[in-house]
């Protein structure tokens, strides 16, 4: 049944991945690539008010700077408590969209108490999302 389901996933994910292909902007990805976080794991209790560390997976494609343009390569955001943004514009920039253009792979945050999700998001060298855009699945952590 868990596989099935992980079929599922997969096969939603990637007509998501096809339906932004007409419309996305950004720098092209190698085919295979994604990202995942390391580290919460998915529904993992965090101290409320007190940093903790998130660490950025990422696969078949590389890590570089903002600004620099280099083939299969982008730089990592965390999406903190709010959905994708659109695929074919610049990533917004604020306190749920975090930018970690100087190449950063983990990051320190901190939350207030309650349900939170992370996910994370690749940026070519203008910050818009690849094609087909690369991010991770959307995990919850409850700060406590
Ligand atoms: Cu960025």
């Amino acid at each position: 049944m868990y596989k099935l389901i992980a079929i599922a996933a997969l096969v939603a994910s990637a007509a998501w991945g096809v339906a932004d292909f007409a419309v996305a902007a950004g720098a092209s990805s190698p085919s295979g690539a994604y990202a995942y976080i390391g580290y919460p794991n998915d529904g993992q209790v965090v101290p409320a008010n007190k940093p903790f560390r998130v660490w950025f997976g990422l696969r078949y494609m590389g890590v570089a700077p903002k600004g620099v343009k280099y083939p299969n390569t982008g730089h990592h955001h965390l999406l903190i408590d709010v959905d994708l943004p659109p695929m074919d514009q610049e990533i917004p920039s604020d306190r749920n969209h975090l930018h970690f253009g100087a190449g950063e792979t983990e990051t320190m945050i901190q939350l207030p108490p309650g349900k939170h999700t992370l996910q994370l998001l690749m940026g070519d060298d203008m910050h818009v999302p690849h094609n087909p855009p690369v991010y991770s699945k959307k995990i919850t952590v409850i700060a406590r």
